[in-house]
């Protein structure tokens, strides 16, 4: 299914005199205020997050899996409903491809395809916390980090090929999550862990390319449930300053412990320029991987104010690469991501919007309360039409999930591809 121009203008027709009395109500208010109202659309126009291969079919947990209707069977259909999010929002315009769930069978046919929907190809993932069938050496016990120099060896040819891969489809970096850790205390010793590890990620990293980037990923627990090797950003951010000037930490959301600071996190890394990606999510307990904005939309901002605040302030941190890392268990994976996209730009928004240098007075002053009301203020503006402003501008949707349901896509989904998950996710 392809969603043509055509029909999204003649869909937006409908809402259009709606549009445009709330957004004359936000422009007045925010141009009285000294907001560029012209200049945020377009930044928000622009903005771009990626959609991974693995997010378009129903998720599962560790108890089960509920299948949904319409998923993709192949990777060239997961690139289709990337186009679609893309063609209702404008602002999903890169896929992230997942090796070996993903690997592609003819190169110039799925750059023509990703060409055709406006896509290009973000970060590549590698896949070192299973085993997949056939495989030479187990991951059981770790794959960078372990005590088996064959597993490392394997571990570390696997993301090579990964490179290979993503080069072929111009894609300009890899991302690393490792599993390996320790369920029980005293299995392994932390310090050769982490050497292995170091020294795995060092031939990753020499083995990139020149205009490459290696995001390394972190998170507290989970597959394992004593330590993981890379628990944390500081021990991701050690492992990037060891690699060298083209590795960076990725945050992503859901790896937290309860109640962890993450824009005090975000802040730190832009410092240092070594902030390169970013996993969006939400979770109540732990990384839940629930849809974006959805628990915590407070916190969100806060992420974005500093992600802002890093972008126009800290010229050595690269423009960090975006991705929506989330597992839809039981809502239609599609409108779970339009919802995610939504709430990301509304935060997104919302941060552009903040009175930096209000705040940086009321900061000078001491001025608690002023700077607290400088960041909720600008929390409680429904900015809403201004990212229909952007997409309006960009021929996208006014209303995405709106569209989506109007269109029937999923039905459409179904017909085309039926109600059984072929394979691939
Ligand atoms: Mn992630």
């Amino acid at each position: 299914m392809i969603i043509g121009k055509d029909i999204i203008d003649q869909y937006n027709k409908a809402g259009i005199e709606n549009f445009n009395s709330d957004f004359d109500f936000l422009q007045n208010k925010l141009t009285r205020s000294g907001a560029n109202v012209s200049e945020i659309v377009n930044k928000i126009a622009d903005f771009q997050v990626a959609i991974p291969s693995w997010a378009l079919g129903a998720g599962g947990t560790r108890f089960g899996r509920f299948s949904y209707g319409g998923e993709p069977a192949a990777l060239e259909q997961k690139l289709d409903d990337v186009g679609l999010l893309h063609a209702l929002t404008h602002s999903a315009g890169a896929v992230s491809l997942h090796i070996p769930w993903d690997i592609p069978s003819d190169v110039s046919a799925l750059k023509e395809s990703a060409k055709s929907h406006g896509l290009v190809f973000d970060a590549m993932n590698s896949n070192t916390f299973q085993d997949q069938p056939g495989a030479q050496k187990s991951y059981k016990f770790g794959s960078l980090n372990s005590v088996n120099e064959d597993s490392r060896a394997y571990a570390v040819e696997h993301n090579k090929e990964v490179i290979r891969i993503g080069k072929e489809l111009d894609s300009k970096s890899l991302t690393v999550w490792l599993a390996d850790g320790a369920s029980f205390p005293g299995q392994l010793n932390f310090q050769t862990a982490l050497s292995n590890t170091e020294k795995s990620l060092k031939e990753i990293y020499a083995d990139m390319p020149e205009d490459w980037k290696l995001f390394i990923e972190y998170k507290p627990y989970e597959p394992n449930f004593y330590s993981t090797t890379i628990q944390d950003w500081g021990t991701s951010f050690m492992l990037a300053n060891a690699c060298g000037e083209r590795a960076f930490t990725l945050v992503d959301l859901g790896h937290h412990l309860p109640n962890t600071n993450i824009e005090q996190i975000v802040a730190t890394l832009m410092y240092k320029g070594k902030l390169g990606g970013f996993h969006f999510n939400d979770s109540k307990y732990g990384d839940d991987d629930l849809t974006v904005g959805s628990i915590k939309p407070y916190a969100l901002f806060l992420i974005f104010n500093e992600l802002v605040y890093g972008i126009e302030n800290n010229k050595n941190n690269p423009y960090p690469a975006w991705m929506i890392d989330a597992s839809h268990n039981i809502k239609d994976p599609l409108e779970d991501l339009l919802q995610s996209l939504e709430a990301i730009l509304i935060a997104y928004a919302q941060a552009l919007l903040v009175d930096q240098k209000a705040l940086k007075t009321a900061q000078l002053n001491n001025d608690v309360v002023g700077a607290q009301d400088i960041l909720q203020n600008t929390y409680r503006t429904d900015v809403r039409p201004l990212l229909q402003a952007a997409r309006l501008q960009t021929g996208a949707a006014l209303d995405p999930i709106a569209a989506y349901r109007n269109l029937k896509v999923r039905e459409t989904l179904i017909s085309e591809r039926g109600w059984a998950k072929a394979s691939g996710l």
